[in-house]
């Protein structure tokens, strides 16, 4: 990786040592905490201790399920799953119960901290709060003077990070944007949004428990770990072992929810929108047991387009789709009748990574299309909908419109939002006007954005960097303030509205104090909003008043949220077959198989298949990454209890492909992309027949270069460093990252 020289990566003997004491801590005991409570000693099932418990939210990722935190004598000790939530129905996935060992993680950022220079060398020092702020205030301000409120921009993911969206916004830029949409489930959205009119957000409305046939793209259930998916998973599973249902999984890797199926699909990767369009075709050109294979009555009443669709998919016959995808005719035929026949309680799993090769709108309209044509938006088996809970936002003063929008405004106008990889090539290339200051607070930038040489880069061109965070990620060794974050057990936030099968809010509220000088993310924004003359739009106190404030708009108090931890809310029918109405929020009233929208903005209205115009080298492969079960992206590698039994720093390389290169199991090896980028660490083969030859698969989040993370340094390969070659969507710009070809080093 490109080091440079003007912003120099603070390594851990740079940090000066002042104000890093562990006031309040001891960590001493900590291990038994972790690994010492068995079921038995429960407090659920009849462990006599004393214990206060808390509810609260998780916030590892952001399902947010609901938390019971166990807490004795001032420390928490376990977290469980809070039976009254409708999404963990009372089990927390590992990640969520691994929280304690995130709480008391040694290694957190303890104080605020500043980049100093002493001569030709620069160190962090640590710094009292009020400095911190004054700082944060001043260099803030400083680049709106110079550069207007444009130059300055934040990336955010969760809470409390939706302070510092507003922070920014409130000072007047429009450049805020969110990993969770271009870098993950915003293509994906923005289909749905055009075809239903309707984003299908997190939770996602899909019903697999009923389903009778369960198509997965690409979508790793059992190691994709939201806990409600997993849940409804193993019971669908449970039917399906019982001859009630089907599973298929199309997937380049024997991924655990293979191991389930009817049937898996080995497909060549990045051409899931060749199968998509057989199918299509499939399902509105055959006629086997004489009659159409599509919800007829459904598509007259609900759709429109039907024909064009239809004349769109004319060449996309199985026979052609088979060279590209490596499926059979036959069995993308026998996938397609089993749908059809048990049609409309199925689903063709819609996914969520969807940022894949820069046709992901257009894959997951065809998706949104098919799901379509099978009658399932709206039946059980398929898409609940359930309409959204009218809680307003705080009623804080309009945010100014800026005069010269976003930094890629004019180019992506479906978006809505710039990427964050926009924000970064703005950065560098100073167009359309300069990017001087960066805010990130609960995104890891180096980790999230593919080309992490251009990220880096990128940050030497800023006047100032600001990271909020809870760990000493790579990252804050750029930052010119590092802010420390209390973790999610230590800190109230903004108030959650889920809308799902059951529509209700939750909360996350403190557990402990926080702990060292570590201080919760929206005090931060407020207190630096203040210092910049922004009392208008931060005119509440503290986060109790400004969730009061939200809830007493619809008639709610905050206690009624806290109290169980869940109020649920009145959701009314969300199926069909209960009396729901069907309505569509699109320009023709519709569910749209050709997009009027697209075809306003010069996009084909109906998906067209274009290939990758690369194919790997000899000795190449495809770069295929997905999530372990025991990590949270990048961020729980540093906990322990995860470290110790993921396994997620293996790479997968096929029987045949590793003997042709001479590489053994067990054994550790660098891995480089095409374009020379190589992995800092060894990472060691795991040889599988469950893997397609032409592919290498490994676990996101992992590659941690910073010392400062003792558990997690030195583990595994990122597979951000080794994505070069980013394939852009035209229609929201999600920034694809399933393009690079990479080699094993022997
Ligand atoms: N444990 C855990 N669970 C999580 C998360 C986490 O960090 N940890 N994160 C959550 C979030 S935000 C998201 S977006 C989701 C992401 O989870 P998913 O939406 O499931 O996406 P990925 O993790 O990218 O999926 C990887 C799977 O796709 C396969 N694959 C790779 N290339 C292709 C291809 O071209 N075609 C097909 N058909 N398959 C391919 C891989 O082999 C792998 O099995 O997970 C969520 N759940
Ligand atoms: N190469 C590659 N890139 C990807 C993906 C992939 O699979 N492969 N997945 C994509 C997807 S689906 C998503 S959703 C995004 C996720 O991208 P990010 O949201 O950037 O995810 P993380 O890597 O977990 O980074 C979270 C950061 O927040 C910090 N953090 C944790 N808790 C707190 C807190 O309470 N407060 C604050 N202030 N900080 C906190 C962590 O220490 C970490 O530095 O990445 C996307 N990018
Ligand atoms: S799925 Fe797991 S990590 Fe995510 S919120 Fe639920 S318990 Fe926490
Ligand atoms: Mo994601």
């Amino acid at each position: 990786m490109k080091r440079i020289t003007r912003r120099e990566f603070i390594k851990i003997g740079g940090m000066a040592a002042a104000g890093m004491s562990l006031t309040g801590c001891d960590l001493a005991d900590m291990s038994w905490r972790v690994f010492g409570g068995g079921s038995e000693l429960d407090p659920r099932f009849g462990f006599g201790g004393d214990f206060e418990v808390i509810p609260t939210s998780c916030q590892i990722c952001y399902w947010g399920c609901g938390v019971h935190a166990y807490r004795t004598e001032g420390r928490l000790w376990k977290l469980l799953g809070n039976p009254d939530d409708p999404l963990c129905a009372g089990r927390l996935c590992p990640r969520g119960t691994a929280g304690v060992g995130m709480l008391y993680d040694e290694d957190r950022l303890k104080t605020p901290l500043l980049r100093t220079e002493n001569g030709s060398s620069q160190r962090f020092d640590g710094i009292a709060w009020d400095a911190a702020l004054d700082t944060a205030a001043e260099r803030l301000g400083k680049v709106i003077d110079d550069y207007g409120p444009e130059g300055v921009a934040v990336i955010t993911h969760g809470k409390p990070g939706h302070f510092f969206e507003h922070l920014v916004r409130a000072a007047g830029s429009p450049n805020y944007s969110f990993p969770s949409f271009s870098l993950c489930r915003g293509a994906r959205d923005v289909a749905y949004w055009l075809t239903y009119g309707k984003d299908l957000g997190s939770p996602e409305p899909t019903d697999y428990e009923n389903a009778k046939v369960l198509v997965l793209m690409g979508y790793h259930l059992g190691e994709n770990m939201h806990t409600t998916q997993v849940r409804e998973f193993a019971s669908f599973v449970r039917r399906a072992n019982e001859g009630d249902a089907k599973l298929v999984v199309v997937d380049p890797r024997f991924s655990i929810a293979a191991g389930k199926a009817w049937k898996w699909l080995p497909i060549r990767p990045v051409t899931d929108m060749a199968l998509l369009l057989a199918w299509i075709h499939v399902i509105v050109h055959e006629q086997p047991e004489g009659k159409p294979l599509y919800n007829v009555e459904y598509i007259e009443k609900y759709a429109e387009g039907f024909d064009e669709l239809r004349e769109n998919v004319v060449p996309y016959t199985p026979e052609w789709a088979w060279p590209i995808t490596g499926i059979e005719p036959g069995e993308i035929r026998a996938v397609a009748l089993e749908l059809a026949r048990h049609a409309p309680h199925v689903l063709v799993h819609p996914g969520r990574f969807s940022a894949w090769d820069g046709q992901d709108t257009q894959r997951s309209r065809a998706n949104a299309i098919l799901n379509a044509l099978l009658g399932a938006w709206g039946h059980t088996g398929g898409f609940f909908v359930a309409d959204k809970p009218s809680i307003p936002g705080y009623p804080h003063p309009p945010y100014a419109k800026s005069e010269r929008g976003s930094c890629d405004s004019g180019e992506y106008p479906l978006a809505g939002i710039p990427s964050p990889r926009n924000i970064v090539k703005t950065i560098m290339t100073r167009k359309p006007y300069p990017i001087k200051a960066l805010v990130v607070c609960g995104s890891n930038i180096l980790s999230c954005l593919p080309r992490t040489q251009d990220t880096i880069m990128a940050l030497d061109n800023l006047d100032f960097l600001m990271v909020v965070d809870t760990m000493p990620v790579e990252q804050t060794g750029y930052a010119d303030l590092v802010l420390p974050d209390c973790t999610y057990l230590e800190r109230m936030d903004e108030i959650s509205v889920k809308n799902f099968k059951q529509n209700f809010i939750t909360v996350n509220q403190p557990v402990t104090d926080p702990m060292y000088e570590s201080r919760p993310g929206w005090w931060m924004a407020r207190e630096i909003g203040h210092r910049m003359g922004l009392e208008e739009h931060f005119d509440w106190e503290n986060i109790e008043e400004y969730n009061e404030t939200r809830l007493a708009q619809a008639g709610l108090f905050l206690k009624d949220v806290t109290e169980k931890g869940i109020l649920p809310l009145a959701t009314g029918p969300i199926f069909i077959e209960e009396g729901k109405e069907l309505t569509f929020k699109t320009p023709s009233g519709k569910i749209e198989l050709s997009s009027s929208q697209l075809a306003k903005f010069g996009h084909y209205p109906v998906p067209q298949f274009t290939e990758m115009p690369e194919r790997p080298q000899p000795g190449y492969f495809y770069l295929a990454f997905g999530r372990s079960p025991l990590m949270s992206f990048s961020r729980s590698q540093n906990v322990e209890m995860c470290a110790a039994v993921d396994k997620g720093d293996q790479f997968w390389i096929n029987v045949d492909a590793a003997r042709m290169l001479g590489v053994h199991d067990g054994h550790e090896y660098y891995l480089e992309n095409s374009d020379g980028d190589r992995t800092p660490y060894k990472v060691t083969a795991k040889v599988t027949w469950g893997i397609r030859p032409d592919t290498i698969y490994f676990t996101h989040g992992y590659g941690h270069r910073d010392k400062r993370l003792s558990v997690a340094f030195g583990r595994g390969a990122s597979d951000t460093e080794l994505i070069s070659d980013i394939k852009t969507d035209p229609i929201m710009g999600a920034s694809g990252m399933r393009g690079n070809f990479i080699t094993v080093i022997v």
